[in-house]
């Protein structure tokens, strides 16, 4: 007796084995997928943190140079400051700090912001600011420079209540601010971007200046 061997796939075993390859190949483009957007996001979060540190850096380079009493107002413990008035020391009379011509520190709401707990500029942030340095405030050499956008309304972790709702011992601080303890000046800052996913990306970070006394 002849026994036939069955050879070739019938119709229903390569239709399900097409089937299957699609799945594995679905699963592997989803897989290269979620991989690409994980790279997108952290390449998004590296962006965001360097830019945080760069413009805290900026900030205080300016800053190093200014002596205990040359702040206006003073945000001295406890108080915190966005808006800052400062002179740099720029020589010494008789022991005496030179101090040289006014400069400021400041935020204002993003161009497209208005001031209204509403994301105006459809970027994923609510009444964001920009940072900015201003030389020869209000005079006829005045120069703006933009230090950094996406600056917090509040400090991450900190809602508009009368409370110290992250901690830092100071009550509703803005996105960024500066505080003065003895000759220390901490700035301290929360920046914000939109992430690939549309989720909103956030960083902190603060850094001391050791003022001249
Ligand atoms: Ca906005
Ligand atoms: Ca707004
Ligand atoms: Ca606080
Ligand atoms: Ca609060």
């Amino acid at each position: 007796m002849r026994v036939q061997h069955q050879s070739g796939f019938t119709l229903v075993e390569i239709v399900l084995a097409i089937g299957l390859l699609s799945v594995v190949l679905g699963g592997a483009a989803m897989v290269s997928q979620t991989g690409a957007d994980a790279q997108r996001s952290m390449t998004a979060v590296a962006a965001l943190e360097q830019n945080l540190q760069r413009s805290l850096q900026r900030a205080a380079a300016e800053l190093t140079t200014s002596g205990v009493g040359l702040l206006q107002p003073d945000p001295v413990e406890g108080l915190a400051y966005n808006d800052l008035d400062f002179q740099q020391v720029i020589g010494q009379t008789d022991g005496v700090a030179d101090p040289g011509p006014t400069q400021q520190l400041m935020t204002e709401l993003e161009p497209g912001e208005f001031d209204d707990g509403l994301d105006n500029d459809g970027d994923g942030l609510v009444d964001e600011r920009r940072l900015l340095l201003i030389r020869d405030p209000g005079g006829d050499d005045e120069q703006r420079v933009v230090l950094c956008s996406g600056v917090l309304e509040l400090l991450d972790g900190e809602l508009a209540n009368g409370l110290d709702d992250n901690g830092n011992e100071v009550e509703d601080e803005p996105g960024f601010h500066l505080e003065r303890n003895g000759s220390v000046l901490t700035l301290r800052m929360s920046l914000g971007v939109r992430g690939m996913g549309g989720d909103v990306l956030v960083r902190t970070s603060q850094l001391d200046v050791r003022l001249r006394n």
